[in-house]
């Protein structure tokens, strides 16, 4: 978490933690959120566990991990196996759901009721056009590559490309490639692409532009999501770099005002496991952290927000780890 200090320890469990952590998946894709959680709850405690597990007691008296879980977490250490597992993964729709909630804009929901109106394949699915949502069709036509993570060399080439763009439209504009790609990852889901300018007003209408003058070069291919936040403006769409064997990738983009510079930045470096933690920290300290901005002086009553605080002044990704009392940690430091 944001406040823990060691990082990249060793896994001493992942004999164990390999077969939870497809348990976790599964009940995530099958809408089963709380019992998705108490795995991965489980799956986080035993790997900052020291040693390999050798008792059904040992596991069962750490944090996070009850009965039921430390029945199969002995299970494992003594057979090498866990059925459940077994049973989970044998199942056809068990696999198609699973399969369904890889393609982009489906959810558990959408996949549960492909399921169940007995589709099993992504063919079935494209059979179906009138079960699809917009997005959905772009998610299947573009299925195995929006899977495909690409190495980190060519998210700088997108965050080039896009940067190109932008600076044809307003020059000094910032435009930086954040996400996976700023935390140093070889590999990349997607490029995320964060733009402001430093006058404080020149961003304004650079989103719209720059996604008409990129779907003209031919490098936007579809679009996913235009939506605005408040002051930010978000993008979510397709692109596809020039050249033969090209794979089409998922790109997004936001535009924010400079004053949200550093909070933005934050934000759209992640992870978002990082950003949980550091979220949940300043609601101890009585503050509040989102992309926009961090508040202090907040007052809660229960879950309820009695006053929401004051904007504090944050110009750096610096100046808000000081504020919420910690030390800095670069992006190659905030996977967890
Ligand atoms: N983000 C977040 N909470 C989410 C989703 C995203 O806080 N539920 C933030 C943190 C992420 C950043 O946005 O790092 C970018 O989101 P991505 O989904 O693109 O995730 P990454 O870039 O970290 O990983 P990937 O390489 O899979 O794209
Ligand atoms: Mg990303
Ligand atoms: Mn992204």
């Amino acid at each position: 978490c944001a406040m823990s200090s060691k990082h990249g320890s060793v896994n001493h469990n992942p004999h164990i933690t390999d077969k939870l952590e497809i348990l976790a998946k599964t009940y995530k894709n099958t809408k089963d959120q709380w019992r998705s959680l108490g795995y991965s709850k489980a799956v986080a405690v035993l790997k900052e566990h020291p040693k390999p597990i050798e008792s059904w007691e040992e596991a069962a008296a750490l944090p996070s991990i009850g009965q039921q879980i430390a029945d199969k977490i002995w299970e494992i250490v003594q057979s090498g196996c866990l059925r459940r597992l077994d049973e989970v993964m044998s199942g056809d729709k068990m696999a198609a759901i699973n399969l369904f909630n890889d393609v982009w804009g489906a959810g558990p929901g959408t996949a549960e009721r492909w399921v169940q109106q007995g589709f099993r394949t992504l063919d079935d699915v494209r059979a179906h056009p009138d079960q699809i949502t917009k997005q959905q069709a772009i998610g299947l036509n573009h299925f195995e590559d929006f899977l495909d993570r690409m190495p980190r060399s060519e998210a700088a080439e997108i965050e080039n490309m896009v940067q190109t763009s932008a600076l044809a439209i307003a020059k000094g504009l910032i435009v930086q490639a954040c996400g996976s790609y700023r935390r140093g990852k070889p590999t990349c889901g997607d490029t995320d692409v964060l733009i402001t300018h430093p006058d404080g007003s020149s961003h304004v209408g650079v989103l719209h532009q720059l996604v008409l003058d990129l779907h003209q070069s031919g490098f936007i291919t579809d679009d996913l999501v235009t939506a605005t936040d408040g002051t930010h403006r978000k993008y979510l769409g397709a692109c596809k770099l020039p050249g033969e064997n090209r794979k089409h990738r998922r790109i997004d983009i936001i535009v924010v005002p400079y004053t949200e510079y550093a909070c933005a930045l934050l934000y759209f470096t992640g992870s978002a496991h990082f950003n949980r933690s550091m979220r949940l920290l300043a609601i101890k300290k009585g503050m509040t952290l989102s992309e926009h901005r961090l508040n202090a002086g907040v007052i809660r009553k229960g879950k309820e927000k009695l006053s929401k605080g004051q904007p504090l002044s944050t110009p750096t990704e610096e100046s808000v780890f000081e504020h919420l009392g910690l030390p800095y940690r670069p992006p190659e430091e905030r996977d967890h």
